[in-house]
């Protein structure tokens, strides 16, 4: 963290910081690749402009901010949920910004790890003169940006996996059929997950099972930015088929080196390298990492969300219980864990417990073994 001079936080910083987080948060569903950000900039107790980051390529949450003050950003302070960036991306510095707007302090609440900003936003203004700070409600940024920072500092996207169970836990039938486990109100509300999620991860099982077109149908005209729809299939063998080449998102399918996609095949395609006759599933998170994927929602059966979780790359687990059983023929929720004794049993913290309708909802956050 970077020092903040010494100087504490008042109640007023708290309260502006505060805003600046619920303004950056108004673009979950379109900044990404970009983080979400929000800026205050206020004299004392009076706010005299604020904005937020809406979409990548487009102004940053400074520059908005700045439009709306005026001639009254001068001798202000700007709170931001993001450090400045010094660098020009598809738009200016920020940083110069905010020195050319007259600000007297900038209050970050956490430095940005881009590499091409990582402290040099804050150097810049300190250089001009500006008082810096930084670290005020960091804990709340982090959390904001939990998908853009996994990308930047893990080198791969947040990964969620989303699961709907019966009581018994289990996640489909044997057949397959998993259509509908949860009430309405949870698929609804699943629609706003997937708004926010860089792409939405499934596997070929899951496409000749269920023909999910993984889309985003939020009911309304929120605006958002389409996940990509991403295929695991090693084989090729369902490009022929499926709702998910339909719609208004792009589809991407990751395959075997030596699958040979068919001639004329228009979606996105990549190879991923096996291991063990399996993919690779940390290659699978750095090729969409690279891709610019903050967050991944999983929406795949149990031997995709197995893998995943065996390789202790699930982050959290959105988990809707519905209130049925489902017996002990139907498939569990993770396939391939190999657990015989206590000692190996896999702990979840629940982050979060909420109904949706009849179903019970938990975020869940596996925890270190
Ligand atoms: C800020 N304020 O509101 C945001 C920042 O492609 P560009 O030019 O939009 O740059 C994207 C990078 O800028 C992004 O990866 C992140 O490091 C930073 N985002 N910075 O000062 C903002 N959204
Ligand atoms: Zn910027």
């Amino acid at each position: 963290m970077d020092a903040n001079g010494g100087a504490a936080f008042t109640a007023t910083d708290h309260a502006m910081m505060a805003r600046a987080l619920r303004l950056a948060e108004r673009g979950a569903y379109t900044t990404k690749p970009n983080p979400m950000v929000g800026c205050v900039i206020a004299h004392g107790e009076t706010v005299v402009g604020e904005g937020w980051h809406q979409r990548a390529g487009e102004p940053h949450a400074e520059v908005h901010a700045l439009r709306d003050a005026g001639e009254r950003a001068k001798g202000a302070t700007a709170y931001v949920t993001l450090e400045p960036c010094a660098h020009t991306g598809r738009t200016g510095p920020c940083a110069d910004a905010l020195i050319a707007a007259g600000v007297s302090r900038v209050i970050a609440a956490m430095r940005d790890p881009f590499p091409q900003v990582d402290g040099a936003g804050f150097e810049t203004l300190r250089a001009a003169g500006i008082g810096v700070a930084s670290g005020l409600m960091e804990t709340q940024a982090r959390a904001l940006n939990r998908g853009f920072l996994s990308r930047v500092e893990r080198g791969r996207p947040w990964l969620r996996v989303k699961l709907a169970t019966s009581l018994d836990g289990r996640s489909a039938l044997a057949s397959g059929e998993s259509k509908w486990i949860s009430g309405e109100a949870s698929r609804m509300e699943v629609q706003h997950w997937r708004a926010r999620s860089g792409a939405i991860v499934t596997g070929a099982g899951t496409v000749l099972a269920d023909d999910p077109a993984l889309t985003v149908r939020m009911g309304d005209d929120t605006p958002f930015v389409p996940p990509l729809r991403v295929v695991l299939d090693p084989g090729l063998a369902t490009v022929a088929r499926g709702r998910v080449r339909e719609g208004d998102a792009p589809t991407l399918y990751l395959h075997a080196p030596d699958a040979k996609p068919p001639r004329g095949l228009l979606a996105q395609h990549a190879a991923v390298p096996l291991r063990d006759g399996r993919f690779d599933l940390h290659a699978v998170l750095r090729l969409l990492a690279e891709r610019g994927v903050n967050e991944i929602q999983l929406e795949a059966g149990a031997t995709l969300a197995g893998g995943f979780l065996s390789a202790g790359l699930v982050d959290e687990v959105l988990l809707y219980v519905a209130p049925v059983l489902l017996g002990e023929r139907a498939r569990p929720m993770f396939d391939g864990l190999a657990i015989d004794t206590m000692m190996q049993k896999l702990k979840m913290a629940i982050v979060e417990t909420r109904y949706v309708g009849q179903d019970i909802r938990l975020l869940l956050r596996p925890e270190p073994s």
